[in-house]
């Protein structure tokens, strides 16, 4: 069997030889069908029948991975596909480092390894439901074609995790699986584990805030999981960072192009004040004070997935071998962090400081670190878009401590800057950090369908090339049932 191609025979695409793993491979035929009927209950509304120009996954090899076709959504081919297994790999961090990875779950560790492939695999058809309603107002047939890959590939991240779990976790891996097909995103009884995968994706900025910056977090988990001992764990992830990537370009270009495209507007219409707002709404784009609450939020939203400041789960998770730090294979240090302290920010009688604590305790809020540099990067070139028209204005990431719900600063109120607020304060500025009403009310007014091939939402540019290198008037979605 060759791990780098697939095998498309049977029902459920893979590189794991199913063929010879019967157990494994009824199980996984009889999770399918359910699997199915969530995807038509809780998958894109509408669209299902029309034929999407989607990539798919058919070899592990980074050199060519993936290839270009007409699918209708339920006929994706959703594949369990690990990345190559280095023979010699040894567990790279915590107590066992450098003892052989491994191929079995360590029996002392079932429960916390259940519970990180548990969590990882809940928000992936989380997402997937709260983008559900997006299709429909799609501002291009680009876009659409973008969401839907996005969608099915969080479907494909699902399987990698419910493979997991139906391999190495018997009977309750398999309870678990059909868990996961049960909980609804936003469901008051049976919500997903995670409070920023039970919000709403209203609108396709949210929609583009969220893939940069959610993603992004589901990037750094991902990079911290592939470092993990259990290499089937370490194997997946790595193959999903693969398609990961194309979910941030999704959302940083998303932003990118609402900003050109506002900043252009404004040029053509002589205004140079960014808080013009009214001017700016009266063109039909988003004004930039607007772009940047959405900003606040779903960032502010996202920093709540990284847990809290101090975190034992973190530590065990760490010495036990599981859950590495981002890219721990190229950190030069003990790979152990026993003695070694990490400066994190906290509340101290009212006050936001910087105390140092444990290594191993801080282990959210280091991969936290790593998330805001990776952020920064891709609002700098949100920042160069809007500096080569000359406006004067700079998207800026809010601290930390802002609209927080888990960790130190929850039981706060603090502004973008991390000043602390008292109640009354917050009440009465909420709207200058956070979208008020009225501007999600100017968004969805803005939130029409365009689905003529070539054409674009007049609050958002053109991208700069398309899909798979097709040319602007490329019909990426042939819509049969919209
Ligand atoms: N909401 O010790 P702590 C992605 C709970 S995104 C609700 O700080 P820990 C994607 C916590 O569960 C990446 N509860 O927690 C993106 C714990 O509860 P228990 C997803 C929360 O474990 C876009 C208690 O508070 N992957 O892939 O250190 C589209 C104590 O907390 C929250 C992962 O997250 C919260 N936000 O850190 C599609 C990786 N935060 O056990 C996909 C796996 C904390 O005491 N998960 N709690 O009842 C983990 O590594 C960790 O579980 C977390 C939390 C980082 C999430």
């Amino acid at each position: 069997m060759n791990i780098v191609n697939v095998d498309y025979d049977g029902l459920i695409p893979n590189n794991v030889d199913l063929n010879h793993d019967a157990r494994v491979k009824k199980a996984l035929e009889s999770w399918h069908p359910g699997y199915i009927d969530w995807w038509h209950d809780m998958g894109p509304e509408g669209f299902q029948q029309s034929l999407v120009y989607l990539r798919t996954a058919v070899s592990v090899d980074p050199k060519g991975w993936a290839k270009f076709d007409y699918v209708r959504m339920p006929e994706y081919k959703w594949g369990i596909l690990l990345a190559p297994q280095h023979a010699e790999r040894k567990i790279p961090f915590g107590a066992h480092k450098g003892e052989p990875a491994w191929q079995e779950v360590p029996g002392e560790y079932r429960a916390m390894l259940r519970r990180l492939i548990v969590i990882q695999g809940d928000t992936e058809p989380a997402s997937v439901e709260q983008q559900r309603h997006l299709g429909k107002t799609a501002p291009s047939l680009y876009d659409m074609r973008n969401l839907f890959q996005v969608n099915v590939e969080e479907g494909r991240h699902l399987w990698a995790m419910v493979y997991l779990l139906q391999k190495y976790f018997g009977a309750d891996g398999r309870d678990e699986a059909e868990a996961l097909l049960q909980r609804r995103s936003g469901d008051p009884d049976t919500p997903r584990m995670l409070g920023a995968f039970n919000e709403q994706t209203p609108d396709w900025l949210s929609f583009f805030m969220f893939t940069y910056f959610t993603d992004r977090d589901g990037k750094m988990q991902l990079e911290s999981l592939a470092q993990s001992g259990f290499d089937p764990l370490s194997r997946t992830c790595r193959f999903m960072l693969t398609e990961e990537a194309h979910h941030m370009f999704v959302g940083e270009t998303g932003v990118g192009r609402i900003v050109e495209r506002t900043c252009q507007a404004m040029k053509e219409a002589g205004i140079d004040d960014p808080a013009d707002i009214a001017r700016v709404r009266k063109l039909g784009v988003i004004d930039l004070p607007t772009i940047q609450k959405k900003a606040n939020l779903h960032f502010s939203l996202t920093l709540d997935l990284f847990g809290n400041e101090i975190s034992t789960n973190a530590a065990n998770a760490f010495h036990a071998g599981l859950k590495g730090r981002f890219r721990e294979d190229r950190l030069k240090d003990d790979h152990q962090l026993e003695g070694a302290t990490y400066p994190v920010l906290r509340l101290v009688d009212g006050k936001i400081i910087n105390q140092d604590v444990p290594a191993l305790s801080g282990l959210n809020m280091r991969l936290r670190d790593d998330y805001v540099v990776d952020c920064n990067v891709g609002v700098a070139r949100w920042n160069k878009i809007i500096e080569g028209y000359g406006i004067p204005f700079a998207i800026r990431l809010p601290h930390v401590a802002f609209h927080r719900h888990i960790g130190e600063f929850s039981g706060i109120h603090a502004d973008v800057d991390g000043d602390v607020l008292a109640d009354a304060q917050w009440t009465a500025r909420r709207d200058e950090f956070l979208p008020s009403a009225a501007d999600r009310d100017f968004i969805e007014s803005l939130m029409q369908p365009q689905t003529e091939p070539g054409k674009f939402a007049g609050w958002i540019a053109p991208p700069k090339v398309g899909i798979d290198n097709k040319p602007g008037e490329f019909e990426y979605v042939k819509i049969v049932d919209a």
